[in-house]
């Protein structure tokens, strides 16, 4: 039989075995991901990076593959088996590149797949809130004394409230009268909560925040389960860079406490759980709490309502721009997840004191 177009790909790496099947994952926004099955038992993730919203891919991956091998000289006493399950695992190409660049420019990379692994798009217990606490915080934890510098940063200024408003303010001037008018009630909110929204961003800027290493993209369908929903593996390690821990808080809270998908249509779905916050919570401050300083700790809310509003910002940004940026399944698919996340953001603000 011919080879298909990603059985050619897989080629290039340096399996040791023989593709079998492949299955896109369609979870993400921006990289295209697919599941394949190979003739012996372990399956793999093969990624697409995406070059236009990631500049420098092989850089890029280069701190993937620092990032792993860091988190790896910590569990000294586990097997490669082993390890595998708990961190990101990558394979080299024949000639020993962690990337392929195929003949249209596209860049690849090639990871194993974590059997009999889960993910989840939308929480329905606490123990998943909870372990999803304790594996970001361990994430944190773990790259605490990893050197930042020796990580480029991906997307300069990917969590910072400024850029995103400026990239929001140029979207108001050339978008659509349309899409204008449709957008009305997210941008009067955008306005209503800017000074708010920018509070963590001068907290940072002044030094009054501590500068980590962050993951940046700690949305729960980012952290691997086994079967009995105990937390396995943190994915998705594109963004790590500098950031406060605000960021992977917040972003995390966003997803986990969502009852409802980001891009859940009927709003009445979707409501702040103020149980999985708490829950999650304690999971994070069991393997971080200790390095927390007591700033960090009273603005974990904050972070997690800053996030939730930048999310909505940049989705509102890409609806503006006639979505350049984000896939999409429908022409209202950015304006949908931005109200969403506002719907969010009110229910959360009308729990708050029980946080
Ligand atoms: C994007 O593609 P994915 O799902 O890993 C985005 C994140 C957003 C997320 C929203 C590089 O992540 O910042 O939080 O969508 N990544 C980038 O679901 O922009
Ligand atoms: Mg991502």
């Amino acid at each position: 039989m011919e080879q298909t177009r990603i059985e050619k790909i897989f080629n290039q790496f340096n399996h040791n075995t023989s593709f079998k099947t492949e299955k896109e994952l369609i979870s993400g926004h921006i990289n295209d991901s697919y599941v394949i099955e190979t003739q012996g038992e372990q399956s793999f993730v093969l990624q697409r990076i995406n070059h236009n919203v990631f500049k420098d891919v092989p850089r890029l991956i280069n701190n993937k593959i620092l990032v792993s091998a860091h988190l790896k000289s910590k569990f000294k006493d586990l097997s490669e088996a082993e390890l595998s399950r708990k961190v990101l695992s990558f394979v080299a190409c024949n000639d020993g590149a962690y990337f392929y660049r195929d003949e249209t420019g596209n860049y690849w990379n090639l990871s194993v797949f974590v059997s009999d692994s889960f993910t989840h798009d939308v929480v329905d217990s606490e123990t998943v809130a909870y372990e999803g606490g304790k594996l970001f915080g361990a994430f944190l934890n773990l790259t605490s004394d990893f050197n930042p510098e020796r990580l480029i940063e991906v997307i300069p200024d990917f969590h910072d409230m400024s850029f995103r408003f400026s990239q929001f303010e140029a979207a108001l001037k050339q978008a659509s009268e349309k899409r204008m008018e449709r957008a009305k009630f997210c941008i009067d909110k955008v306005f209503e909560l800017k000074e708010e929204m920018h509070i963590l961003q001068h907290l940072k800027t002044s030094g009054q925040l501590k500068l980590r290493v962050t993951h940046n993209d700690t949305k729960i369908s980012n952290a691997l389960f086994d079967k009995n929903d105990k937390g396995l593996c943190v994915i998705d390690t594109d963004t790590v860079m500098p950031g406060i821990i605000h960021y992977d808080f917040g972003d995390a809270i966003r997803t986990i406490c969502n009852t409802a998908a980001e891009d859940e249509t009927n709003l009445d779905l979707v409501t702040f759980n103020v149980a999985y916050y708490k829950a999650y919570k304690k999971g994070f401050l069991e393997t971080m709490g200790e390095t927390l300083s007591p700033l960090e700790l009273k603005y974990l809310p904050l972070g997690a309502k800053t996030m939730t509003f930048i999310m909505a910002l940049r989705f509102l940004t890409d609806y503006l721009n006639n979505d350049i940026y984000y896939k999409t399944a429908y022409s209202e698919h950015n304006l949908n997840r931005s109200k969403n996340q506002f719907k969010l953001i009110q229910s959360f603000s009308e729990q708050l004191e029980h946080l």
